[in-house]
């Protein structure tokens, strides 16, 4: 029995309670709109209902600049309490049953405990994570030079250990899916041989292919700097798309939204791996310049329509090999995580629903005839579409939040960890620093 406090289902409703008129009132509004553009309301609910993404285990604790990092009272202190977190998101907004772990940070000392953990909370895990981009305490090799890239032998060997490790606990846990990003690279120029670093990538990903279970996937992840600032060994979308292609059928490319240079069309980048059958699936987050890491959709929510127009249209249209897999990867430093994380969940929920919202026989016809105006006006008219009412509906009636953020509030859930979870003497928070 969990003694721990938890925000229980009759106080979600009596929360809701206080909002229920005004949402029906929209609603039914809304339902009426939607009518006249022949688009049955109920329809979205059930995408909305639908839809799922993951929560990264990282980004329920404070993260931090290279500068600070300002850690708050009632922060999680390991793995178990980093689900109860999840579970409390999951909870009040309902599209998010699955974790992300990042090993070792969240290395379970018993596997099968922890599934049972996340199981009574209705969680389960979704992609691993390697870490090879920090060295550990008492790890025999450095990673300061490199992992799966590195010119020593047994660096390379230490690393693709550790990857095979990860896939090990992750099918204790029931995960099926592993994340591999690393931070090779080189800050100088001439520092690293390009071509011979990636050679040693595909040779190490080998092995590590090599030891997936046959219902697994490995999902690639490119980033174009840091913490390598001058060239990054698995830089950019085509040179994952490349090494997926090398690795074989289990291997896909997968999307953070930071790791692009600025201005670059990611949605572009994600119709072509759909349309290559290589899309793993995203990391979502949102950023102005570099590697931001901030809330997804609070930037650029635009882009973010953009991206789900493109992933509405593949699943409509039944691609090949497309099964994205949703997780956020996100570093909160100056709000609560938990806010934070249920703020990106909403937000993606809404893209989707929005992208659900395109015209699509209108946006061809634009398409066919050149007519970019018409195209882009078919575009704005779902990204322009209020679809709150619908989010807030489909959250309530799965007993979720109407308004997630001010239940949380009012529930007290971080003062009351404040005080279950003192800091405990010595403990470094794991996580982005
Ligand atoms: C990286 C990348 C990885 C994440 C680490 C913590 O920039 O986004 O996905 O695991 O940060
Ligand atoms: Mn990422
Ligand atoms: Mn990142």
């Amino acid at each position: 029995m969990n003694a721990n406090f938890e925000i229980d289902d009759a106080f979600i409703a009596e929360q809701n309670q206080k909002a229920k008129s005004w949402v029906q009132e929209d609603y039914d509004h809304l339902a009426r709109k939607l009518q006249r553009r022949k688009v049955d309301i109920e329809d979205l609910v059930a995408k909305a209902s639908a839809f799922r993404v993951a929560v990264p285990s990282w980004g329920v604790g404070t993260g931090g600049t290279r500068f600070a990092r300002f850690p708050a009272a009632g922060e999680p202190r390991d793995i178990y309490e980093k689900l109860e977190d999840c579970a409390t998101i999951f909870k009040l907004v309902c599209s998010t049953p699955a974790v992300s772990l990042h090993i070792p940070w969240d290395k379970p000392a018993d596997a099968g405990d922890l599934r049972e953990f996340a199981r009574q909370r209705g969680l389960h895990f979704d992609a691993m994570n390697s870490n090879t981009f920090q060295d550990q305490p008492g790890q025999k090799h450095s990673y300061k030079f490199g992992s799966l890239t590195h010119p020593e032998r047994l660096v390379r060997e230490q690393a693709i250990a550790h990857n095979i490790e990860c896939i090990e606990i992750g099918k204790a846990l029931g995960s099926k899916a592993h994340t591999v990003w690393i931070g090779d690279g080189g800050n100088f120029p001439g520092q690293q041989h390009v071509r011979r670093a990636l050679e040693r990538y595909l040779e190490s990903m080998r092995e590590i292919y090599a030891a997936l279970p046959d219902d697994w996937r490995v999902f690639i992840e490119h980033k174009f700097y840091e913490p390598a600032f001058y060239s990054t060994v698995i830089n950019d979308w085509g040179t994952s798309y490349y090494c997926a292609r090398e690795l074989g059928p289990k291997a896909f490319c997968l999307v953070d939204l930071g790791h692009h240079a600025p201005n670059v069309n990611i949605e572009m980048i994600v119709a072509r791996l759909i349309q290559f059958g290589k899309l793993a699936g995203f990391h979502f987050n949102d950023s102005k310049y570099g590697d931001d890491d901030l809330d997804s959709g609070s930037v650029k929510p635009f882009q973010l329509f953009l991206i789900f127009n493109e992933l509405v249209d593949a699943e409509l249209n039944q691609e090949p090999h497309f099964d994205p897999a949703y997780m956020l990867d996100q570093s909160h430093n100056v709000t609560d995580p938990i806010e934070s994380l249920m703020m990106s969940g909403v937000e993606l929920v809404r893209a989707y629903v929005q992208a659900q919202l395109v015209d699509r026989q209108q946006l061809s016809d634009a398409q066919e005839k050149c007519d970019p105006l018409r195209a882009l006006a078919t575009l704005k008219q779902a990204f322009t579409t209020d679809v709150a009412p619908i989010l807030a509906v489909a959250r309530a009636r799965a007993g979720g939040a109407i308004d997630p953020i001010s239940t949380f509030r009012e529930s007290g859930y971080r003062q009351r960890k404040a005080e279950e979870r003192p800091a405990r003497k010595g403990a470094a928070a794991s996580g982005i620093v």
